[in-house]
């Protein structure tokens, strides 16, 4: 196969969304997340438009994700593209509220998961002289907001990994894009706010907020640029999403 993408977080949200973008772009997909029912089910859906091949994984185990690229069947090497999209947000207190349980699942998800993949598949890459990460971040990772402590460091940790990357794969055809996107209706809020459906509603309230495929249709665009052309990073927000003013705390 010539082109074949790998993506993590394929169960839901952004990463399905790229997977079907891709599928009917004709790319073979390798779809890994922890729950190997909904892979399933978007396998079933894609059909006979694209090879898929179905890898339950979950990123912070670092072994399995070891095994998992050494063991991919011969039909989906090389990879080409690996969209690191697996990864959560988990509440919203103040840090002196947080809890520290979900302050270590986002860094082993969000940090950790992200570069065992990265380093699990770039060798072949490079080796290849071709290839293209695309790591989604946040503009969590830009832009500080109450609450956003630990989750924004570590969309913040994947912005400077991805110009770390890029800056040592210069002389290589590698390409590394962070995707760095505002309010998306996905599970995301259902999950930062474990599973209040009416707290995760109310995110998106009277508001058009950017959609998967929204991010898909971003993904499909860059892999379809020309081979010398590298987006370092791209924020994107819906129209109805701005930065707002520094808060002042008046004591009147
Ligand atoms: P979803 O909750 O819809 O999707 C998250 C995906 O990540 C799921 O497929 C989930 O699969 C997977 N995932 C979570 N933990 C793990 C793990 N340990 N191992 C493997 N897979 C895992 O949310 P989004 O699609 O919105 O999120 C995708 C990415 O986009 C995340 O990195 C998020 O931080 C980022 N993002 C989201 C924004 C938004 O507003 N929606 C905005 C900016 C960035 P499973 O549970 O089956 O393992
Ligand atoms: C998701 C966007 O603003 O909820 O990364 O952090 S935000």
């Amino acid at each position: 196969m010539d082109n074949v993408a790998w993506i993590t977080g394929a169960s839901s949200g952004f990463g399905a969304a790229c997977a079907r973008r891709l599928a009917a772009g004709g790319w073979g997909l390798i779809l890994s997340a922890r729950r190997a029912d909904r892979l399933e089910g978007l396998r079933r859906e894609i059909g006979d438009k694209a090879p898929v091949h179905i890898l339950p994984l979950d990123v912070r185990d670092r072994q399995g994700v070891t095994a998992a690229v050494s063991g991919l069947p011969a039909a989906f090497r090389p990879v080409t593209l690996l969209v690191n999209n697996a990864g959560l947000a988990l509440g919203l207190e103040k840090a002196h509220e947080a809890d520290l349980g979900d302050w270590d699942r986002m860094v082993d998800t969000n940090i950790k998961g992200l570069i065992y993949m990265t380093r699990a598949l770039l060798p072949q890459m490079v080796a290849a002289d071709r290839g293209y990460i695309i790591n989604i971040g946040s503009v969590a990772g830009n832009w500080p907001y109450p609450g956003g402590n630990v989750y924004g460091g570590t969309k913040a940790f994947v912005k400077r990994f991805s110009q770390n990357l890029r800056s040592e794969l210069i002389g290589t055809a590698v390409r590394v894009t962070n995707i760095e996107p505002g309010l998306a209706e996905t599970e995301f809020s259902l999950v930062r706010f474990k599973g209040d459906a009416e707290k995760a509603a109310a995110v998106y309230e009277g508001m058009k907020p950017l959609s998967a495929e929204d991010i898909a249709e971003i993904v499909w665009w860059l892999v379809n640029l020309p081979p010398h052309v590298n987006v370092n990073s791209l924020e994107v927000m819906p129209v109805a999403q701005a930065w707002s003013f520094f808060a002042v705390h008046r004591d009147t």
